[in-house]
């Protein structure tokens, strides 16, 4: 059995398309790799392919070890129990980049959901970038730029627009010629656009927003890498619904480096910054070191964190 390498690309209905040096191909796992463990190929995998002597579909048969991945938890049903459990949702391996993408709009900019993205950006150990979308309808540019830029610490922040279209060309410097990058945000914020807008064709469709509750429709029906012209490629991810976050204690700490900073004064090593006494972190708050809202957004997402 010849054997050839490549990285998967796409997932449908639990067939992978995997790109090799010969184009695209649709696989499917083989049962031994999968039999006894619970190990799936996602988008980003590289993996080992091998065709059957008299079959059509190749098999694969191995799949690489994991530089990083992009999980978040999701509730899976269990029938024996009555009730379900959280388990680990892997969304994308070996990424160098995370977009955290969020538009802007009439409304001021939701940063405690920003913060949510970030953790779970940082989580993977990726580069962590936020991309601002639709600065072209966006009133509160400024401020909202300045609130975002403040709680981004050292994570760049790039605004673009497909209509004066900005910023585009920083975000394909940041690719290079062979970085793969994937994005994270809402449904409608503009993440197939903007991959439209660095292909140069408007490959992904795109949908209207509803004005209503400001939800996309889901015109993005699954995760996709796209090679870019010029190199590297980016994965359009469906508007995840629920941003989970799974063992993201790393994430948690990387979001809020000034809580994380001042938390080595509180008197107890475990303190949750929730009233105990000594808590250097409530003090900073009170001394105006530390943003009330902060805080407030830290406690709210490490309570699902260390839950
Ligand atoms: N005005 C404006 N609209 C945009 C921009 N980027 C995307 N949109 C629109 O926002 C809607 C949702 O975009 P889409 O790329 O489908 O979002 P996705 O769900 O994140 O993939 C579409 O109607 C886009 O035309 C932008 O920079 N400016
Ligand atoms: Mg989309």
């Amino acid at each position: 059995m010849e054997a050839t390498v490549g990285r998967v690309v796409s997932v449908d209905r639990g067939y992978p398309l995997v790109l090799t040096s010969q184009g695209e191909q649709r696989a499917q796992h083989a049962v031994d790799l999968v039999k006894n463990a619970d190990i799936r190929a996602v988008v980003g995998d590289m993996v080992k392919l091998e065709r059957p002597p008299g079959q059509d579909t190749p098999l694969i048969t191995a799949i690489q070890e994991r530089r990083n991945v992009l999980s978040r938890k999701v509730l899976v049903e269990s029938r024996s129990e009555g009730s379900g459990k959280y388990n680990e949702q892997i969304l994308v391996a070996n990424i160098d980049l995370v977009f955290v993408v969020a538009a802007l709009s009439k409304r001021r900019i939701d940063l405690d959901y920003l913060e949510r993205q970030l953790v779970m950006a940082y989580q993977s150990g990726a580069l962590v970038v936020i991309v601002l979308t639709k600065a072209d309808s966006a009133p509160h540019l400024e401020d909202d730029l300045a609130a975002v830029k403040d709680i981004a610490d050292e994570c760049p922040v790039i605004v673009t627009s497909t209509v004066s279209k900005v910023g585009f060309d920083v975000i394909r410097a940041l690719i290079g010629k062979d970085r793969i990058g994937v994005l994270l945000g809402r449904s409608g914020v503009g993440k197939s656009s903007l991959i439209n807008e660095l292909l140069g064709v408007p490959l992904l469709q795109t949908g209207a927003v509803r004005d209503k509750d400001r939800a996309g429709r889901h015109t993005t029906v699954a995760r996709k890498l796209m090679p870019l012209p010029g190199g590297g490629a980016l994965i359009d991810a469906p508007g995840l619904r629920s941003l989970g976050l799974y063992d993201a204690v790393d994430g948690l700490a990387a979001t809020f480096p000034e809580i994380r900073e001042q938390a080595q004064e509180c008197r107890f090593r475990d303190c949750m910054h929730s009233g105990e006494a000594g808590c250097a972190v409530a003090e900073a708050v009170k001394r105006g070191l530390i943003d009330s809202r902060r805080l407030k957004s830290y406690r709210s997402l490490a309570a699902e964190v260390f839950a």
